[in-house]
């Protein structure tokens, strides 16, 4: 992967010399490039900032020089033949998670704008974007203030790297940790057993994998409980065949892999119904996409995989009605419970003022409708979108 970091601080990010990322520098996994945006500059002060238009407190950070470093970056030797996506740290972007990490971590190159002052002038983003057809994201650490991005971007290269394959040499350590499928990790022990009077839990020494294996969920439970509760959906005591699943709203980032896993549910109806009559089968990525503007789609991931979604709006007719649709399940997980959770969770993002909720299913799905009759669903007067298909309606509570 090639990372390009542009700063006024160019050595705030020599810590990218030393340990994993510098150790995966030497070995030519990451070409970690960084520039000083006082070089893209003509000035005798070689100044990269003005006051603001219409007032305001802090200095803004001049589109020129930041023009002419993208510029120089873009044209720097480039194997992958890609364009860089365009990183911009900053407080009021999306949060930075595991989940964008392994996103990034996908990239071919990844070029990183660190802001200072109040920030970049926000024709820069424009011009990235419309200009050079860059895709930008920015995106944030967390809910505080830093004083530049620099911080910022130590943080998300380590992250973003240590995805790369061949940077960690065990993949193995890459699977059960904090954030890969939504739980904190585990405590953790080493010898003695016994240190200043303290303990290793006995379970530990006692040589029964499964007992450990246990031990150490119920301990994930209760520390994620304890530190995140936010992080706890009800999913998480009670998934499918103890598969711990989360369940997130999509994003622009998810849509590739949310429309292959609609294409494959719509097949599966297609070739049921023997019939190409199947909306979801039609749709590609821009439909996708541009169903997330108008509809909120739910996505369930375990250890990262996506297994399930689901995509629920307000009815445009009827104001207090509530659509569930593209309820879909990987086949592995079919009959898990998974799609009840789904379910569940679309009804619960209802917002008020919703008094109905209604689902359009195959009207040869009998174990589906099995489960939406077991939901509280019953047939609605309301009419079918297509042949072939019935709504069903429950009322809110
Ligand atoms: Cl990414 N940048 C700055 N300047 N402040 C932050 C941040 C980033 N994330 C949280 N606070």
């Amino acid at each position: 992967m090639r990372v390009d970091v542009v700063s006024i601080f160019p050595d705030y990010l020599a810590p990218l010399d030393l340990s994993l990322i510098g150790k995966a520098r030497e070995d030519g996994l990451l070409d970690v490039r960084v520039h000083d945006l006082r070089d893209f500059t003509h000035d005798r002060h070689r100044t990269v900032d003005d006051t603001p238009y219409g007032g305001g407190a802090g200095m803004v950070m001049k589109p020129q020089p930041w023009a002419e470093a993208l510029d120089h970056v873009l044209a720097l030797d480039n194997p992958s033949g890609a364009k860089p996506h365009l990183v911009v740290p900053g407080p009021g972007g999306q949060p930075f998670s595991q989940a964008l990490a392994r996103r990034l971590a996908l990239e071919p190159w990844l070029a990183f704008a660190c802001g200072r002052y109040e920030g970049i002038d926000e024709r820069v983003y424009e011009h990235a974007r419309d200009d050079l057809g860059l895709e930008v994201s920015v995106v944030s650490l967390g809910d505080y203030v830093l004083n530049g991005g620099e911080v910022a971007v130590l943080a998300m290269v380590e992250a973003i790297g240590r995805l790369v394959p061949g940077v960690i040499g065990n993949a193995e350590s890459l699977v059960e940790e904090s954030h890969e499928d939504g739980l904190l990790e585990y405590p953790i022990y080493t010898k003695p057993s016994s240190w200043n009077g303290r303990d290793v839990p006995a379970v530990l020494l006692s040589g029964n994998h499964g007992a450990i294996a246990a031990w150490r969920h119920e301990q994930r439970l209760a520390r994620t409980a304890a530190r995140r509760p936010d992080l706890l959906h009800a999913s998480h005591a009670t998934g499918p065949d103890g598969v711990p699943v989360d369940i997130t709203a999509a994003t622009r980032g998810d849509v590739p892999e949310l429309a292959v896993l609609l294409r494959a549910c719509a097949a599966e109806e297609a070739v049921a119904t023997g019939s190409l009559d199947v909306p979801a089968l039609h749709e590609g990525l821009d439909e996708v996409s541009s169903a997330l503007e108008t509809s909120q789609t739910w996505l369930a991931r375990s250890a990262g995989r996506l297994v399930g979604a689901v995509r629920t709006r307000r009815s445009p007719d009827a104001g207090d009605r509530w659509e569930i649709s593209r309820l879909c399940v990987t086949p592995d997980l079919d009959g898990s419970g998974l799609d009840r959770q789904l379910l569940d969770h679309a009804e619960d993002t209802a917002p008020d003022g919703i008094r109905t909720l209604t689902l359009e299913v195959g009207a040869h799905r009998t174990d589906a409708l099995k489960a939406y009759r077991k939901a509280g669903y019953r047939p609605a007067d309301t009419p079918a979108s297509r042949p072939g298909t019935v709504v069903l309606a429950k009322r809110r509570r």
